[in-house]
C-alpha cells in the first residue's frame, strides 16, 4: 500500500514519516508537482478532507492512501486564536519565524507572559473507499520569548504540560511521544490498517 502525504510543511512531512516509519509513506510533491489547494472551511477537519480529496482526485491511482493534516495552535488568553489560521497568522505569505513572533508579541499585548494553549491536529484519510478524519490534542502554555531550535512552527513558544522546556528545546522523540499529530495519526492507522485488510 503506498500512503501519500497530502502537505507541502516539511516540518509535518519529516514527524509523518517518523511516526509512520513501518510503511512506505511519500509527500505528494515527490510524485508531482506541488498545487495550491483552497483551505477555506471553517473547521481542521473540513480542511483536513478538502486537502486530502484535492490530492487523491490529482493522482488518479485508485490504490493510493492519501492521508493529510490539518493542524494549528489556539491560546486561551486570545480567545482560541489563531486556530486554524495559524499558518497564515503574520499574513498569507508569513514564514514560520513571522508568526511565531506575531503570536509571541500579540500574547504580550495582553500584558502576560504566558498563556494556556493547546495545539489540534485531524488527520484525514481518503482512499478507494471513502473517506474519514481523527483528531489529536497536545495541551500546554506558551511563553513570549522563543526557546531552542527544534521542531518547526510555534514549537519555540509552546512547552508541553509536565515539562519545563519548550518542543523547541525538547528532543523530537519527546514530541513524538506527545504530540497532537502523533495522537491523531495512531487512530489513523488504525482505520489504514482496515483498508489494507480488505484488499488483501
Ligand atoms: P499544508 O496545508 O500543506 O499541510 P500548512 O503549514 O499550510 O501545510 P496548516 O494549514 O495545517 O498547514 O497549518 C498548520 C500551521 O500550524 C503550521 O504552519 C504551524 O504554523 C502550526 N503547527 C501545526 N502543528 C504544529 C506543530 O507540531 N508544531 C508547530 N507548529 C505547528
Amino acid at each position: 500500500m503506498r500512503i501519500v502525504i497530502a502537505t507541502s510543511n516539511k516540518g509535518k512531512v519529516r514527524e509523518i514519516k517518523e511516526l509512520l516509519h513501518d510503511r512506505e509513506v511519500f509527500p505528494y510533491t515527490d510524485l508531482m508537482e506541488g498545487f495550491e489547494i483552497v483551505e477555506d472551511a471553517e473547521t481542521f477537519k473540513e480542511n483536513a478532507l478538502i486537502k486530502a480529496r484535492a490530492v487523491y482526485k490529482a493522482l488518479k491511482d485508485e490504490k493510493a492512501v492519501v492521508v493529510a493534516d490539518d493542524s494549528g495552535i489556539s491560546v486561551d488568553v486570545l480567545d482560541g486564536a489563531p486556530g486554524i489560521y495559524s499558518a497564515r497568522y503574520g499574513g498569507e505569505n508569513a514564514s514560520d519565524k513571522d508568526n511565531l513572533y506575531k503570536l509571541m508579541d500579540a500574547v504580550k499585548d495582553k500584558g502576560v507572559s504566558s498563556s494556556k494553549a493547546h495545539y489540534t491536529a485531524a488527520i484525514a484519510v481518503v482512499s478507494y473507499e471513502g473517506e474519514s478524519c481523527v483528531h489529536g490534542w497536545m495541551h500546554g502554555e506558551v511563553i513570549t520569548s522563543p526557546r531552542g531550535e527544534n521542531g518547526f512552527g510555534y514549537d519555540p513558544m509552546f512547552i508541553p504540560d509536565g515539562f519545563d522546556k519548550t518542543l523547541g528545546e525538547l528532543e523530537s522523540d519527546v514530541k513524538v511521544g506527545l504530540s497532537h499529530r502523533s495522537k491523531a495519526l495512531n487512530l489513523a492507522k488504525i482505520l489504514i490498517d482496515q483498508i489494507k485488510t480488505q484488499r488483501a
